[in-house]
């Protein structure tokens, strides 16, 4: 009987442990390591700046801060950072490209965009 319950922890563990194992090598969205931050800031009803330059084949960490409001951006093709989260991106293709805000905020929702160039 001691043993069946010995038997059956040791299991547990193993599950456990395998479980873990598994979930740090399908988290990465991204397989290059970010070598730098794009930090983007966003009010009730802007971006803090007009235009976000990167460098082409850049992987950078995505931010985005919501001072005021909730906000989310989403960068084109690069796809969507949530509220006061982060995200590894890697901006393969360059190109002139528009953010704009993907959480419906109120008035200025509509015209809540900035320029992403990818250069
Ligand atoms: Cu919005």
């Amino acid at each position: 009987m001691k043993k069946t319950i010995v038997y059956l922890l040791a299991l547990v563990i193993v599950l456990a442990l395998a479980a873990c194992g598994k979930k740090e090598e399908s988290s990465p969205a991204t397989t290059a390591t970010p070598t730098g931050e794009l930090k983007i800031v966003a009010t009730n009803w802007q971006f803090d700046q007009k235009e976000y330059k990167v460098k082409k084949g850049d992987t950078l960490t995505v931010s985005l801060e919501s001072k005021e409001g909730a906000h989310s951006v989403k960068l084109d093709k690069f796809g969507n950072v949530g509220s006061n989260q982060s995200k590894a991106i890697t901006f393969d293709k360059a190109g002139t490209y528009t953010i704009n805000c993907s959480t419906p905020c109120g008035t200025g929702h509509a015209t809540m965009t900035a320029k992403l160039i990818v250069e």
